[in-house]
């Protein structure tokens, strides 16, 4: 008896806008100049935020820092697709998500200055805290997603993990439990190529990262991660899909991190400056340029506008974040369970109490 094929998969690859700034307008999403340039605003709001958040964990102004430079378009253009009762569960690496979700700047500050109170939800979005620990965050988008569809709210949960996030239990069980319960939710994977120095390809022999929603019955995109049109582009129809009860979406946003994994890191360690020069041209600011420029939306008058308005903005922030009282390191204790555990009291009494 022959072999039969019972199913054929293919895996599809999204790109607008190349690093020329030359655009596919049969592929073009629906966004107006000022949708475009509202855009270009956020994300060079969030790449000076980046730089100078960095230079303050330098200063010691900051404790720890992580930066997301080279991955703003998979942060921008996914936020611009969702609304603003959809539910964001970030990673550690989406200070520019934070931001472009209307948390307040000073708040993202707050976080990165010790004070877990810079991630509590402004009240007109549903920001949730970002997610240290590697991947847990997908089973609660699931979880929140799950419970917007019980409630009928139509709200759709969104959540950002890594490439070094699909190697982790949870990621598998919670696409699994997405695809059977068709849950409003989309997994959106930063493929930045490295887990701290852990390359890609040391994290999965599968070619995509995308594919891998396949084995639990979901659509799955790879798109081009530095170009914000496609992120766009594909959150919007991935959303439109689950807010219409279709269910959830694999989108693998392939980036590269052009920094250091954390302020604690040096990635010249381990990877080569070629590497990193080769990325530096498909930079997803600069296309971006290219193409506002070619369309006229674009000046020099206005991108320097821009420029001292974000850093303007980003002073202010500042500002205001090293006026607020510093946290009580007793807060370690107080913020963790609702109330505190035997163990916990012990631990406080002795470090505190002696
Ligand atoms: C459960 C867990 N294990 C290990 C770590 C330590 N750790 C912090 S970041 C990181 C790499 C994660 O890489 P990836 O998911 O690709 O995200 P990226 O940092 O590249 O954005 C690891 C292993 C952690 N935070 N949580």
């Amino acid at each position: 008896m022959p072999k039969k094929v019972l199913k054929e998969f293919r895996v599809e690859y999204l790109q607008v806008l190349d690093e020329n700034g030359n655009c596919d307008e049969a592929l073009m999403p629906k966004l107006s100049n000022n949708e475009i340039k509202k855009i270009y605003e956020m994300l060079i709001l969030v790449r000076v935020f980046d730089q100078k958040a960095f230079n303050m964990q330098r200063q010691g102004r900051l404790g720890t820092y992580i930066q997301f430079k080279g991955q703003e378009a998979c942060q921008v253009g996914s936020a611009f697709a969702l609304q603003d009762d959809d539910f964001i569960f970030p990673m550690y690496r989406n200070s520019g998500l934070l931001i472009a979700r209307k948390q307040p700047i000073v708040q993202v500050l707050q976080y990165w200055g010790g004070d877990e109170r810079g991630l509590r939800s402004p009240t007109n979005v549903n920001n949730f805290p970002i997610s240290i620990p590697v991947g847990t965050q997908t089973v609660h988008a699931v979880g929140a997603g799950w419970a917007a569809k019980l409630r009928g709210t139509k709200q759709v949960a969104v959540v950002y993990f890594g490439d070094g996030a699909t190697s982790k239990g949870d990621f598998h069980e919670a696409m699994n439990f997405a695809g059977v319960f068709q849950i409003p939710v989309i997994f959106l994977c930063e493929n930045n190529q490295f887990a701290i120095s852990v390359p890609r390809a040391k994290q999965t022999k599968a070619e995509t990262i995308a594919q891998k929603a396949i084995a639990y019955g979901l659509e799955g995109i790879q798109v081009d991660g530095d170009d914000v049109f496609a992120v766009y582009k594909a959150v919007k129809e991935a959303v439109d899909k689950a807010r219409n009860g279709n269910g959830a979406t694999l989108i693998e946003c392939f980036t590269y991190r052009m920094c250091d994994h954390s302020t604690s890191d040096d990635a010249s360690k381990y990877r080569a400056k070629e590497e990193v020069e080769a990325w530096t041209k498909k930079d997803p600011i600069e296309r971006l340029e290219k193409y506002m420029l070619k369309k006229g939306l674009l000046d020099d008058a206005y991108k320097e506008n821009v420029l001292n308005k974000a850093k303007d903005i980003i002073e202010k922030a500042v500002t205001e974040f090293e006026k607020l009282p510093p946290p009580e390191p007793k807060d370690i204790f107080n913020y963790v369970f609702a109330e505190m555990t035997p163990q916990q009291k012990e631990e406080m009494e002795e470090i505190f109490e002696k």
